[in-house]
């Protein structure tokens, strides 16, 4: 059953397509087809309940914290630029608004497609009761039942349209630092990891490689040839990939500015003037990312960056991350003026303290500024979580007409759901702790139910100092997301695979994500063009195995393997549940690796640092790359080579048949099933 119901006037996202084959309800309809929830109308909107038993489990939710099974906490959509990834933190950068609820024999799928904040109290206030709270009278709601779990994501993929589909370049390891300068520590990096040996297919560009902050820009004296440097790192293999802010710095003769402010495209304060916060190149306007022709426009000035060879971008600072406006700024000075020379008691160093902390990303500010929105001008409030979501649809949809048939890297910090088509996800700032290694696990599946399927974390940790043992562990796992990018912020200790000792660990590690970049690449499509997970929780795998349900740090990866990472500082080896009989390799390197025979059940395994576990199921095998590549390139084709270099490891079973995806990994066009090559187990040729 699948039913869209438009209450109100709500606002266009865009974030579902196929809408055509749902069935549409009318608004005085609304109360009664809703099935299972009770919906209640609040004075400032919906209020959704449904009971919760003892068994009933929740997913989704794409990007926040906690577990696979989200119930248990308050989580809020509201995009936010929050640092703090803590078990307590409500909202992180994105706002996906679907989840599943798996209740005995039922389950179903809720998306409410508003870009107001939405409140999913999982049985936080009440243990017993999922309550979701709804600001606003206007919204979609799309509900989706169906037979299994799988089938629900399913439906609702098809719903939101095939996700972005990343260059195969992007399936390699990728090398980022907030804090590389110049020219100089580009190559630098480049020409450590050649010595060293390890695999490298990009490196990132950070907000430094910009003249004083400002997008579209080179800073002249840090990056003199630029081209050339664009030239001679692609000649070796690695793609330069540099960040695009938000914000467009406010600078007479810079002609991002001049152009956006001639043509009026930048957001606008309450008298129809341009509206100025504050973030990193000081005073910015903020382009208005939800008008078509300001889309349309900001999309159109990557193209600065196409021209001198790039092949990516990250979009950051999208949510929007706002340091101040000069309204809010205003204001705290009055409030500190009063407080000059006065005897401060505890309420005004609180307050003193409270107005310094509000001063950035200010929900007071977001009521400042509007957008046109067919032909409206509405508050940002209102429309806050589509702002990244627009700003990576504007370089999505200007590469299509500027690079019409090549894949152009993409992805964003803000999301919404509906981005998915337009460009991937990191998962923002986390940091270099054992938890977070353990959160990257559980947010894949989430990520996925959402459609974002190329994303991944910053391996090692964002934030902080990170240790050489969390590098190898978080490597065991980076080491099958899409994105594989080692990132840190200025300040922290280097975490470059080369800073650390166990070098030939690094190694190893990397060139089994080689060796398994034709089968991640392969079931990446297959999620995409078949609307699967390619991260699966055990509980929509094994749905009649109730300690399977339970399992939350392991997971299938495609429909071949099952991983279960090590993160737990000091540990030599973990618990692994099987709800079928397995077949673990344990790897210390393409080469170099055992091979066990599992039976259903509980194992403990051995698992030393720079050892990997990978279960292949029963009736599946996994095709691996045993060459040398260093870069995603030179891995041949299966089907061009016939399969010379390939080992292809395999679970229980006789007639074992993997079907892989291949296409050339850059162009639009992508191959159809019927094109995809069969690997056999050799015993069954
Ligand atoms: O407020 O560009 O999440 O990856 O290194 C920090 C500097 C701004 C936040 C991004 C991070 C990036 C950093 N940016």
């Amino acid at each position: 059953m699948k039913r869209v119901f438009s209450i109100g006037n709500p606002i266009k996202t865009d974030a579902a397509l196929q809408e055509e084959i749902w069935q549409s309800v009318s608004a005085e309809q609304t109360m009664e087809h809703l099935p299972y929830l009770q919906v209640e109308e609040t004075e400032e909107g919906y209020r959704f309940s449904y009971p919760l038993n003892d068994t009933t489990r929740i997913y989704g939710l794409g990007e926040q914290v906690r577990g696979i099974n989200k119930r248990g906490f308050e989580y809020v959509s509201l995009c936010s630029d929050n640092p703090n990834h803590h078990e307590n933190a409500h909202s992180l950068y994105g706002a996906h608004n679907f989840l599943v609820v798996s209740d005995g024999p039922c389950c179903f799928g809720l998306f409410l497609d508003t870009p107001s904040a939405v409140r999913f109290d999982c049985g936080f206030w009440n243990m017993d009761e999922l309550v979701i709270h709804v600001p606003s009278k206007d919204m979609k709601v799309y509900f989706m039942e169906e037979d299994g779990l799988l089938e629900v994501i399913k439906a609702f993929r098809q719903l939101i349209g095939k996700s972005y589909v990343a260059p195969k370049w992007a399936f390699g390891y990728q090398q980022s630092r907030w804090g590389y300068m110049d020219e100089g520590d580009i190559r630098n990096v480049a020409k450590r990891y050649k010595e060293l040996d390890i695999p490298l297919d990009a490196i990132y560009l950070d907000i430094d490689y910009m003249e004083r902050f400002k997008d579209f820009t080179i800073h002249p004296e840090r990056f003199p040839r630029f081209e050339e440097l664009v030239a001679d790192m692609k000649a070796e293999g690695v793609h330069l990939v540099p960040i695009i802010d938000a914000g467009v710095k406010v600078e007479e003769g810079y002609p991002v500015y001049e152009e956006g402010v001639a043509l009026g495209h930048f957001c606008k304060n309450a008298a129809g003037e341009d509206f100025v916060v504050g973030v990193w190149p000081g005073f910015v306007h903020l382009p208005d990312m939800l008008e078509p022709d300001a889309r349309s426009w900001f999309g159109h000035w990557y193209k600065v960056l196409l021209d001198k060879g790039i092949e990516g971008f990250w979009n950051d600072m999208n949510e929007p991350a706002l340091f101040y406006s000069k309204e809010g700024l205003e204001q705290f000075f009055a409030y500190m003026h009063n407080l000059e020379g006065k005897n401060l008691d505890v309420n005004d160093v609180f307050g003193m303290r409270w107005m310094a902390d509000n001063l950035a990303n200010s929900q007071e500010d977001y009521k400042r500024f509007f957008h046109k929105v067919e032909g409206r001008m509405v508050p940002h409030d209102q429309v806050h979580n589509l702002y990244g979501y627009m700003m990576t649809r504007a370089a999505g949809e200007a590469f299509d007409e500027m690079e019409p048939d090549k894949r152009i890297l993409l992805f964003s910090r803000s999301s919404y759901i509906g981005m998915h088509r337009y460009g991937g996800i990191w998962t923002g700032d986390n940091q270099s702790r054992w938890s977070h290694l353990l959160m990257n696990l559980q947010m894949m599946p989430s990520l996925n139910m959402c459609g974002f399927i190329y994303t991944g974390a910053d391996m090692g940790g964002f934030g902080e100092n990170s240790t050489e043992d969390l590098v190898i562990r978080w490597l065991g796992l980076s080491m099958f997301t899409p994105l594989m990018r080692n990132h840190a912020a200025i300040g922290t200790r280097e975490q470059e695979l080369y800073q650390f000792p166990h070098t030939d660990i690094m190694r190893n590690l990397v060139k089994l994500r080689y060796g398994l970049v034709p089968y991640l690449y392969s079931e990446y499509m297959k999620s995409i063009l078949e609307e699967t997970l390619m991260f699966t929780p055990l509980a929509f795998a094994y749905p009649e195995d109730a300690r399977a349900a339970e399992v939350e740090d392991q997971v299938l990866v495609g429909e071949s393997l099952m991983i279960a990472p090590v993160y737990v500082q000091n540990a030599t080896g973990r618990y692994v549940y099987l709800p079928e009989e397995m077949t673990c390799y344990r790897f210390r390197s393409l080469e170099d690796y055992d091979v066990m025979e599992l039976e259903r059940g509980d194992h403990y395994l051995r698992a030393a640092l720079g050892e990997v576990l990978v279960f292949v199921r029963p009736g599946h095998g996994l095709p691996l790359y045993t060459g040398n590549a260093g870069h995603v390139t030179e891995i041949p084709s299966y089907a061009e080579c016939e399969g010379e270099g390939y080992a292809f490891l395999t679970g229980k079973g006789k007639n074992i048949t993997y079907l892989l995806y291949e296409d050339d990994g850059i162009s639009k066009a992508y191959s159809e099933r019927k094109d995809w090559t069969p690997i056999h187990k050799q015993e069954d040729l």
